[in-house]
């Protein structure tokens, strides 16, 4: 099992400054350590240099840092083609959501039908046209569809990186209009709260990962935004909205897709630790990694 972890500094994809530390956090709160216990042979490559702007730059077409957000991005897509060109188990640290559309340029290219798991309290499917902040941080699962500005769809060279069908969301209870209508249009496969309450969160992966397998997928990348889980118990990221996961809901969730065997990449993002109480958020994170990894008791 050989795993190689890149961390993202990046928090330009949206206005709250601190989730670039969300590497530091995850690796202080003992990641390294965790997955060794797994008996993981385990490539850290540090953290990515996101340069960062001076100044608040102008926000041109809606997209707040669009340079620099496409920039970190294509650093990333670079970085994580050579791990799974290596045969190695990507897990990308982050940073804002934003960061997602590295890891997916870079993941994607391998495979011939990639599917996606976006574990979030929100759907990621807004574009300028149709975002209410205008941060980018929103918008990574609409570009990896190919819907967007050029220089986010084109980042590593070819597009989209991921067909609709082969999506599935799970968490959202914070969607926009225009998300609304993209959901409607793709037919994107959601399991909001609603169904999760209704169902429980074992028929929710059981359905989730049936509903790729069905797609016949040949991989599946985990991206998971700790705003899924509920403000109460992972309180240190930016974008909170109350009702969400307990920490044993997405702990059954994380078990659920060690035992599927299907997972072949992952990211943990939106970890913040200036608006966290005591590296909660970023033990969180290295808790669900664990049992995403391997971790049981029997
Ligand atoms: C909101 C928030 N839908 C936006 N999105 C967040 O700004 O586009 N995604 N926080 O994780
Ligand atoms: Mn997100
Ligand atoms: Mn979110
Ligand atoms: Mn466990």
């Amino acid at each position: 099992k050989q795993l190689s972890i890149i961390g993202v500094p990046m928090d330009l994809g949206q206005n709250r400054r601190g989730v670039d530390m969300g590497p530091s956090a995850i690796r202080y709160a003992g990641v390294i350590e965790r997955l060794e216990q797994l008996k993981y042979d385990i490539e850290d490559l540090g953290d990515l240099v996101i340069s960062r702007p001076g100044e608040e730059q102008e926000k041109k077409d809606n997209l707040r840092n669009l340079e620099e957000v496409r920039e970190g991005n294509i650093k990333l897509a670079e970085e994580v083609d050579k791990v799974v060109s290596k045969n190695r188990f990507p897990l990308v640290l982050g940073g804002d959501h934003s960061i997602a559309m590295g890891t997916l340029a870079g993941i994607a290219k391998h495979y011939e039908n990639l599917g996606v798991i976006w574990y979030d309290a929100h759907a990621d499917l807004n574009s300028g046209e149709t975002s209410p902040s205008g941060n980018i941080h929103g918008m990574p699962l609409a570009v990896s569809i190919g819907i967007g500005h050029e220089k986010l769809t084109g980042i590593h060279g070819y597009q989209p990186k991921i067909k609709p069908e082969n999506i599935v969301i799970i968490g959202a209870r914070s969607v926009d209009e225009g998300e609304r209508e993209l959901i409607k249009e793709k037919g994107i496969k959601v399991f909001s709260m609603h169904e999760v309450d209704r169902l429980g969160m074992s028929q929710v992966m059981q359905d989730s990962l049936g509903y790729l397998e069905s797609r016949n997928v040949d991989g599946v990348h985990l991206s998971l935004d700790l705003d899924s889980l509920d403000p109460g118990e992972a309180p240190g990221v930016g974008t909170p909205v109350m009702g969400g996961f307990s920490y044993r809901e997405s702990h059954l969730a994380m078990e659920m897709l060690n035992e599927s065997e299907k997972i072949t990449s992952a990211e943990f993002v939106e970890v913040n630790p200036i608006l966290d109480e005591k590296n909660k958020t970023a033990t969180m994170a290295v808790g669900l990694l664990g049992s995403l990894l391997g971790e049981k008791l029997k």
